[in-house]
């Protein structure tokens, strides 16, 4: 196949993918949705504006000397996403990627991006029903399911689930049970078990490892989990002889449970929480940090009948684990995470993956926060896989050997929904 054969069959591979995204922040329509009180489904203009990498961006341009922290939390999210539109959009130009994903959000939903004022994309945005446009979303960004993030120590969301655990029933959404402060902050974490009826003491003491196993059963089984999920600091380290409780959760605790039930422990190591750096920016206070790969090799090796699934946010990181995933099939790498969202970084990690594991990792998850943002999360990285992925075949070309369009098709389902699926089914 010539050069631009190869590219046309890759398009048109990539794009008739639908992709199963691994990691978001998006919520079923049943959570309810802004801009209702309490509604955990974002969607809309105000949402895509507001985004947390949006409001960092924007407080490099007007500092919190000019408008203090608390006065941009005071606003109403109208005012907020107006401050960050006159800024970012219209007295500068939206070059940083998150800005351009406004635009392609907007083009790829027939709107205009060259808007001065947020009035008349309000309006049309104010037409959509919520249920609705989830499935229009869903069409537009050719994704066909969507993993939620759901947080047991929130108090709202744990509230939902208790309520009526069907608030998880929606095909086009599948649920994961997050459960940072069991290893960030375990004596909180074990208080916080015991008030809920699963009485856990921090030294171990009586029934605690049961009664952890319990409350881990009893939530992945409520809300069907597809698996277990965790954001880890760049400290994060097993064994680690500063935090044998943490050691002891996860021999004894977590491998068991999860392994019984076959079901993945996703790992996203190496944010340093923003109350660590600037706690002001809330969900846009948080760093990056060197993480250790050492410690997933750990895992992964003296826990085979587990299964890991593992991103990590330092470019830094990728090489070494890169190679880790190739020397255990009980992890599978994914995405390009957060800061690393970038196109130049997303182009070189994937070249470098398919370098080092062919087409046996996932290249991407939208970590979408507002529904509408899976547009062009998905856009641009499709344009990146799709770009990397003609370049690869070209070479092979160039060593004699004629990939067939057929093939084309089946690696783009790989990478975009297949890997995933049947990692989590294995
Ligand atoms: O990417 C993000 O939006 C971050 O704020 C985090 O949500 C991160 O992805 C996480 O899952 O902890
Ligand atoms: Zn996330």
């Amino acid at each position: 196949m010539k050069r631009r054969e190869i590219e046309k069959q890759v398009a048109r591979a990539v794009w008739s993918q639908p992709i199963t995204d691994l990691h978001t922040h998006c919520y079923a329509p049943r959570f309810g949705a802004s801009p209702q009180p309490g509604g955990m489904l974002l969607w809309g203009i105000d949402e895509l504006v507001t985004y947390h990498y949006l409001i960092a961006e924007v407080y490099r341009v007007v500092p919190a000397s000019e408008l203090p922290y608390e006065t941009f939390w005071a606003m109403s999210k109208r005012e907020q996403a107006d401050h960050i539109w006159k800024h970012l959009f219209v007295e500068r130009t939206p070059l940083s990627e998150a800005c351009r994903g406004v635009l392609t959000t907007l083009q790829m939903l027939g709107l205009d991006p060259n808007e001065r004022k947020l009035d008349k994309l309000r309006k049309w945005f104010h037409k959509q029903d919520p249920d609705k446009y989830a499935t229009k979303v869903m069409q537009v960004a050719s994704v066909d399911s969507i993993t939620m993030t759901n947080p047991v120590f929130d108090d709202h969301e744990r509230a939902m689930w208790e309520r009526d655990a069907a608030v998880g029933d929606d095909p086009r959404f599948t649920a994961v049970l997050r459960i940072d402060p069991l290893l960030r902050d375990w004596p909180s974490a074990c208080a916080k078990l015991t008030a809920w009826g699963f009485e856990a003491r921090p030294d171990f003491s009586g029934d605690t490892t049961a009664q952890v196993r319990r409350f881990l059963e009893h939530w992945l089984d409520k809300m069907k989990a597809a698996y277990l999920a965790m954001s880890l600091p760049p400290e994060f380290r097993y064994p680690d002889p500063a935090n044998p409780a943490g050691d002891r959760f996860i021999r004894d605790c977590l491998m068991p449970v999860l392994a019984a039930r076959k079901l993945p422990w996703a790992m996203m190591i190496g944010s340093r929480m923003r109350d660590k750096v600037n706690p002001a920016l809330r969900d846009a206070g948080d760093m990056v940090g060197k993480s250790d790969v050492m410690s997933v090799v750990n895992l992964c090796r003296d826990f085979p009948a587990n299964k890991f699934m593992v991103t990590m946010l330092a470019r830094e990181n990728q090489h070494e684990l890169c190679v880790a995933t190739r020397k255990f099939g009980n992890l599978l790498l994914f995405g390009c995470w957060w800061f690393l969202n970038n196109p130049s970084l997303i182009e070189e990690i994937t070249r470098m993956r398919v370098e080092l594991l062919g087409t046996s990792f996932v290249p991407q998850h939208s970590d979408a926060r507002v529904l509408d943002q899976l547009v062009y999360k998905w856009e641009h990285s499709r344009r990146i896989i799709a770009k990397v992925l003609t370049d690869k075949y070209a070479e092979l070309g160039e060593s004699g050997y004629d990939v067939s369009a057929k093939q084309i098709k089946r690696d783009a389902a790989l990478l975009l929904r297949d890997n995933y699926r049947e990692f989590i089914k294995r």
